[in-house]
């Protein structure tokens, strides 16, 4: 025998590699996949239609992979998303760098030529997918035997789904995955998930009750790993024990509901607590990776001085960036949990002072916002346009926020419930994953509405995918901010180099809508406030996918943005 992919004698069932990498990813649990077919990858796809998993084929390889990253985060499970070989891979190396820097767990399949084909010039071939992929994933392997497959794609599966999560790129050749084995030779494992997640140090969690217990002005922040942890119920029972203060960064909104009295707001606001004796002095930090959501080494947010109780799955986050008071590798909800179990019998001194002080400071953003939310019109505010999407979208609609300054000013009035119902940027800060995400987010929660937030520039990027949701039946509402302008990069350019000094940051005005139209979806133009909620109402009701394009002023800058450029 010169290879496990000879096929032996007798009368045993025979499989190809494309059947055994979908009976493995059943067997992970996994019911939607992403992707855009290539002849690579046939012997996968007529699985999929065999055992009918459905694929969610897009126009774009690199909306497929933002598609399963939101998957991915919605469920706090795994995403995955299908490619094929040279430009398919290329294609979703955007999302894969999303991915590794947010730590979502994707699993990416590739196909590549066939391992017979080495070094022959042949279609789609040349590129060592693999090398490529190394330091943009937390795995990448090419499987090069078809009776390993359903070993190696389970351990691909775990590796991407066990923390500190990540994506993980398994690359398949063609002659790998149509080869017909022997079913009996390559058995599919029957456990493939983990499940365990790690309990703090006693103690540890003794040292930051004293902590928090002796504080004068003590916040929790919750971060990425508090949700995925799904810590959201824990967090708030030892929230409203203590009446200790919770801010949120991205992906950790709705954790503790917007509306909770002890809610402060998402991380930048803690900007608002600037005065000597508003600064936090211990900092609870759940799951948070200190960085872009935490001001970097600046101290706007958190104090130089507070202490800090860091508790992460990832060793390498604990004092990146700020020395701690008390690190803790754990999960952050069996975190809490512990905490919870000790703070019940220990008496915890009286916040109400300090709660009003965070309510206040909220307030006092609410009266900053008002003189630009009754500026009379037209143009639009951004901030008029954001609020009037917050006030008219459904109670448990699913946000995606994308380009730059859009979702900034969407900060300024996001309201959230539940978890997960704010899917924006990550580190990557990459402009154009608006679409392609809400794509995922719509296929994971198909009950659920999902509004995507976009800029005029972001839309661009995959505007095609209007067509994948008319075709897949998403009913996703895009709205476009539409500025004529990449006003994050002409706000830049007229504070850096000057107003008279632009080039390559301005747009035209132009008919998103129609675009989206044009692939059978709902279309409209706003240009007068009093239009966009009953637009938005309508473009919900029609039960289609929507874009709704609205003229907004390019002039108002963010005060997010204003903070961000400050820090340095
Ligand atoms: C893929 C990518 N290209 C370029 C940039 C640089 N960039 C940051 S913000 C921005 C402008 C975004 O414009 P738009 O989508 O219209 O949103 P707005 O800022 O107007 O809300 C650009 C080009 C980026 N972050 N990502």
């Amino acid at each position: 025998m010169d290879g496990e992919n000879e096929t032996g004698a007798g009368t045993m069932a025979k499989v190809t590699g494309g059947e055994l990498v979908v009976r493995t990813l059943m067997k992970a649990g996994v019911k939607n996949i992403f992707g855009l077919h290539g002849a690579h990858l046939e012997t996968i796809f007529q699985s999929c239609l065999d055992h009918k998993i459905p694929i969610t084929d897009t126009r774009h390889e690199v909306a497929a992979g933002h598609a399963a990253e939101a998957y991915a985060r919605s469920t706090r499970g795994l995403g995955v998303a299908m490619v094929t070989a040279g430009p398919g891979f290329t294609n979703v190396i955007t999302s894969l760098a999303n991915a590794y820097l947010d730590r979502t767990p994707v699993l990416y399949i590739t196909g590549s030529s066939g391992l017979a084909e080495a070094e022959t010039n042949t279609l789609q071939s040349g590129l060592d997918q693999v090398a490529i992929a190394t330091p943009i994933t937390k795995w990448a392997l090419k499987i090069t035997v078809t009776q390993t497959i359903p070993r190696l794609v389970a351990q691909a599966v775990r590796m991407a789904t066990s923390v500190p999560t990540g994506p993980v790129l398994i690359d398949i050749p063609i002659d790998v995955l149509s080869a017909q084995i022997d079913e009996e030779s390559a058995p599919i494992p029957e456990r493939v998930l983990l499940d365990s997640p790690s309990a703090p140090q006693p103690k540890a969690v003794e040292e930051a009750l004293a902590l928090l217990k002796n504080a004068k002005r003590p916040v929790i922040m919750a971060g990425v790993g508090a949700y995925f942890a799904d810590a959201g119920e824990e967090l708030r029972a030892f929230a409203e024990a203590t009446g200790i203060p919770v801010y949120s960064d991205f992906q950790a909104h709705g954790l503790l509901p917007s509306n909770h009295p002890l809610y402060g707001g998402t991380t930048h606001k803690m900007s608002d607590l600037s005065a000597p004796d508003q600064r936090p002095d211990v900092v609870l930090a759940l799951g948070v990776r200190f960085g872009l959501f935490t001001m970097g080494m600046n101290d706007k947010l958190v104090p130089l001085a507070a202490k800090i109780i860091h508790v992460e799955v990832d060793a390498k986050e604990i004092g990146r960036l700020r020395q701690v008071a008390v690190g803790i590798v754990a999960d952050p909800r069996e975190t809490m949990r512990a905490l919870n179990v000790r703070a019940k019998s220990e008496k915890w001194p009286d916040r109400a002072a300090w709660q009003q002080t965070v309510r206040n400071a909220k307030l006092e953003r609410c009266k900053r916002m008002q003189e630009d939310l009754n500026r009379p019109g037209p143009p639009i505010h951004p901030l008029q346009a954001v609020s009037a999407i917050a006030d008219n979208m459904p109670e448990d609609t699913i946000v995606v926020g994308d380009g730059a300054e859009a979702y900034h000013w969407f900060n300024e009035v996001v309201r959230q419930n539940q978890p997960g119902s704010y899917i924006t940027h990550g580190f990557l800060g990459s402009v154009g994953m608006g679409l392609g995400l809400s794509l995922g987010a719509q296929v994971a929660n198909p009950k659920r509405p999902v509004l995507c937030l976009v800029g005029d520039g972001a839309i661009g990027f995959t505007i095609a995918e209007f067509d994948t949701m008319a075709r897949h039946k998403l009913p996703i509402v895009a709205v476009v901010m539409n500025n004529h302008s990449w006003a994050a990069s002409q706000h830049f350019q007229e504070i850096v180099s000057g107003k008279n000094r632009l080039l390559g940051t301005e747009l035209r005005d132009a008919n998103y809508h129609q675009v989206a139209e044009a692939f059978g979806c709902f279309g409209r133009r706003v240009s007068k406030i009093e239009e966009l909620g009953p637009a938005i109402k309508e473009a919900f009701a029609s039960g289609k996918p929507a874009c709704i394009n609205v003229s907004i002023d390019v002039a108002p800058i963010p005060p997010e943005v204003h903070l961000l450029m400050s820090r340095h």
